[in-house]
């Protein structure tokens, strides 16, 4: 049975299950979705006696603390390690860049599946399965199991939990369906670790995250007529409260609390001196005006670099005011 209706959905149940060798990767800079995802899928493919080489692009891959104690970390190998891969699975990617230096290797493969829950997706596998109202990667991960006949385990399931409970905000934003939770209860019945999960990932920022979350809240700017709320880190920010940049994505739900606007978006310095910016919405679309900046992502959370903050905030607002 064709799932969710993709298209190449069976030749992927096909290929994966008729591979002895699959190497697996998901996005840099990989959030809980794309770490679960694949994880999970590795521990799932070894199940069936098959060599997994699970990576993503970093120097080196190691796993970020609220993730480092996930099961299937052994699999993890660093990215040089990964050839021409025979079949080469990718997760989480909404595009080959997303791969970073392994998208050369990736299309190098025989057959490159590209399994992804992301709206503007290109296709960009030879094999593609891009659903995009799955509430996670995870999810199809989770479905295309099911169809190659892996038994889960408590492993398993915790890998792929973890990426529903990321990605939909603990089951709280739209991309969470009935199916969704349906899905999630299933997985707990393997004996999944909700509470302990929810404290290793939700609840282990360092001391200096929480000093610079006041900083940045300190500093939100409202913009009133566009219902935009704003602030930013620097690099300074960083190097005073001795945070790792991998650790701030839960800056953007600090800002976006507030009942005072729909949009929040936060400017995050990188080391060129230029500014990734997230937005997040409870209504207007923000995906369109993320595109428009050469970023990307979902209707109401997209990213995407800027060369500075006021002329952004200005666009973003102008954008946001019109509709558009
Ligand atoms: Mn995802």
């Amino acid at each position: 049975m064709t799932r969710y209706g993709a298209a190449d959905w069976d030749r992927v149940v096909e290929v994966l299950g008729a591979a002895d060798e699959v190497t697996i990767a998901s996005h840099v800079k990989p959030d809980g979705d794309a770490l679960g995802s694949l994880l999970g899928a590795s521990l799932a493919l070894r199940k069936l006696g098959k060599k997994t080489r699970a990576t993503w692009d970093a120097s080196p891959a190691a796993l970020p603390v609220p993730f480092e104690w996930l099961p299937g970390a052994t699999s993890v190998v660093q990215p040089e390690e990964v050839g021409g891969a025979e079949t080469f699975l990718a997760l989480d990617c909404g595009a080959g860049d997303r791969l970073g230096s392994l998208e050369d290797a990736a299309r190098a493969g025989e057959c490159l599946i590209n399994i992804d829950h992301h709206p503007g997706n290109d296709d960009f596998g030879d094999l593609n399965v891009v659903v995009t109202t799955a509430s996670s990667t995870a999810e199809l991960v989770a479905r295309l199991l099911e169809d190659m006949n892996v038994p889960l385990d408590t492993e398993i399931a915790t890998c792929l939990y973890v990426g529903m409970v990321t990605d939909t905000g603990r089951f709280q934003y739209s991309n969470t369906r009935p199916d969704t939770l349906r899905l999630a209860a299933e997985l707990l019945s393997y004996d999944v670790p909700a509470p302990l999960i929810a404290q290793k990932v939700f609840e282990s920022s360092s001391f200096g995250l929480l000093k610079l979350t006041g900083r940045v809240l300190d500093r939100a700017v409202l913009v009133k007529d566009a219902r935009l709320v704003y602030s930013w880190m620097t690099r300074a920010d960083l190097d005073d409260t001795g945070v790792n940049i991998t650790e701030t994505d839960s800056l953007i739900d600090a800002v976006r609390s507030t009942r005072a606007a729909d949009v929040a978006a936060i400017f995050k310095e990188q080391p060129d001196g230029r500014f990734r910016v997230s937005l997040r919405s409870k209504g207007p679309g923000v995906g369109a005006i993320a595109r428009s900046w050469g970023g990307g992502g979902h209707d109401l959370a997209a990213g995407f670099t800027a060369d500075d903050i006021d002329s952004t905030v200005e666009s973003v607002a102008r954008a946001l005011a019109s509709g558009e």
